[in-house]
């Protein structure tokens, strides 16, 4: 069993069972009330979750350089907040400060992901203003950020061409969990076995609510259609 979030199958004492669901019970109380205050500024908020090394960064990155400059901007006209969640280092939040953006970084050390307590942490620190967006990069992995609500409005899950059409049968959980799942890395598709047909249906066997995206975050390919998408649900959540 996971020894930081409990998210192990094989729960055998009554006392692991009962420890794992006071510590969901407390993290989704303090999610609901950040996303109350949250929607009392008029603050959207993304949850970014992905494998290792999938794109959340990069894709955060070119996201970020569409909403602040160009025609998007226009549209937007947004502040913009990052919170980074890593087990360590600092390297994203540098990748994030160098566009100018303020960013907090969470190190969580020996644990696998995010909870409420953090954003709230960050939230205190970063002080967003009104009407902004706040991204989270969620600490990579694909199995207990689906188990922590982080007060988020939308749940993003980043997906890459390199890991396989079989994922979302493999780890249902968190596409369940997603509102939105973007597969990355699409520019590496001729040097790959992977069947993207079945990468789709997959995703949306395990949840048909999910809106997909297929992007290059590296070249730029589909980056225009996800934040023009993103533009339009920051008007529809006002
Ligand atoms: N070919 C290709 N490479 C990409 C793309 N997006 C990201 N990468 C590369 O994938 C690697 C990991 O990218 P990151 O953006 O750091 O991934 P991440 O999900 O933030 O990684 P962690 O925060 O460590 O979990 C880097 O070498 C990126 O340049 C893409 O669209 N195409
Ligand atoms: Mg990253």
């Amino acid at each position: 069993m996971c020894e930081t979030c409990g998210c192990g199958e094989h729960l055998h004492e009554e006392r692991t069972v009962t420890l794992k669901q006071d510590i969901l019970q407390e993290n989704n109380q303090q999610a609901e009330q950040i996303r109350a205050y949250l929607r009392s500024k008029r603050i959207y908020c993304l949850n970014l979750m992905s494998s290792p090394g999938s794109g959340k960064t990069t894709l955060l990155e070119e996201t970020i350089r569409r909403l602040t400059v160009g025609t998007i901007r226009e549209q937007s006209q947004l502040p913009i907040y990052v919170i980074e969640g890593d087990q360590h280092t600092d390297n994203d939040t540098h990748r994030i400060a160098a566009l100018h953006v303020p960013v907090l970084q969470i190190n969580t050390g020996t644990g696998c992901h995010l909870e409420a307590k953090h954003t709230m942490q960050a939230i205190k620190q970063l002080n967003p203003e009104e009407d902004a967006i706040l991204f989270i990069e969620n600490v990579g992995n694909l199995v207990c950020p689906s188990l922590f609500d982080l007060g988020e409005t939308r749940k993003v899950l980043i997906v890459s061409t390199t890991e396989g059409e079989d994922k979302p049968l493999k780890y249902p959980y968190i596409f369940q969990e997603a509102d939105v799942c973007i597969i990355n890395k699409i520019d590496l598709l001729p040097y790959l076995q992977i069947d993207m047909q079945a990468l789709r249906s997959n995703a949306l066997k395990v949840n048909p609510h999910l809106r997909l995206f297929e992007v290059s975050a590296l070249k730029g390919t589909g980056m225009d259609i996800w934040c023009s998408w993103l533009i339009e649900e920051l008007a529809k959540c006002k």
